[in-house]
């Protein structure tokens, strides 16, 4: 099972170029967490990504909350996430017919697929919106996850919705590299032993337990120990309040000792 192997040996058996730069960057860095900055300024988040960036394997945005979004910001994240080694993580969640995730991925004002090197998507409209976005993921060496389940009460991505996004998952094994969800799905069914998605779970807070909104929180053991994924995605825990460095510093911790822990059983 890959929840029991090293993010490195993970890295050397991957087939899929961006997983393999992700596997190794966790490995060199010795983290499994991904900050999720969602700020509605560049300088917000240009501050909150340098502040971060030496703990974090992945920056999550959401691009289109930004009011001021213009190229040279995509520039600075870009310089950003080599000055720190990270990659980015465009949480788009696609949700379309291939031909409009297409353009919605490659166009527009924000062309993601310039700079992002993961995105997400629905599966709700069926395996069409894997194949539209691989037409312009797969020549640029980009990842996709899919959305197998949410971390917000009431969420309808549940039993056999979940196992289809496993299913179309491997079907698309070049391109989809994993899953955005709570828990490491394989034991669901049989898996074949060459195959390695990377599970990315956001809903972890080491204080709170939800939002009001209908978030809801789990600690990084919880989830990287007890439910088997591999990285951590803070948003909220790191930025909300205190210093930004230092919670990012605490919850890079906490997810590496709950992966330590996980090798051991
Ligand atoms: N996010 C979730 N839950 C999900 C999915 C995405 O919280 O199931 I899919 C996003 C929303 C936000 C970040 O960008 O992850 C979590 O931020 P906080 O840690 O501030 O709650």
């Amino acid at each position: 099972m890959a929840e029991s192997k090293r993010y490195s040996e993970r890295a050397s058996a991957h087939t899929n170029p961006t997983a393999i730069r992700l596997f190794q960057i966790m490995e060199r860095k010795q983290t499994n967490l991904s900050v999720s900055a969602d700020v509605t300024t560049k300088a917000e988040l240009l501050r909150i990504t340098d502040a971060v960036g030496p703990f974090i394997c992945c920056l999550k945005t959401h691009i289109d909350i930004l009011s001021d979004f213009d190229h040279d910001l995509v520039n600075q994240l870009t310089a950003l996430a080599e000055k720190h080694d990270f990659l980015i993580f465009e949480d788009r969640k696609f949700a379309d017919i291939g031909n409009t995730v297409k353009l919605q991925y490659s166009s527009g004002v924000h062309k993601i697929a310039s700079w992002s090197h993961i995105t997400n998507a629905h599966i709700v409209p069926g395996e069409g919106i894997v194949k539209g976005l691989a037409e312009v993921g797969v020549p640029l060496q980009r990842g996709l996850l899919l959305l197998a389940e949410m971390s917000s009460a009431g969420s309808l991505a549940t039993g056999e919705y979940t196992l289809e996004a496993l299913r179309i998952a491997r079907r698309n094994k070049g391109f989809c590299i994993g899953f955005i969800g709570q828990r490491r799905l394989e034991g669901l069914i049989p898996v074949e032993e060459k195959e390695d998605f990377i599970y990315m779970s956001p809903g972890v807070g080491l204080t709170s337990k939800g939002d009001g909104l209908g978030q809801q929180y789990r600690t990084p053991r919880e989830v990287i120990l007890d439910s088997g994924c591999d990285i951590i995605i803070v948003g909220r825990g790191i930025y909300g309040s205190g210093d930004t460095a230092e919670n990012a510093k605490t919850y890079q911790k906490a997810g590496w000792d709950a992966y330590l822990e996980r090798l051991k059983n």
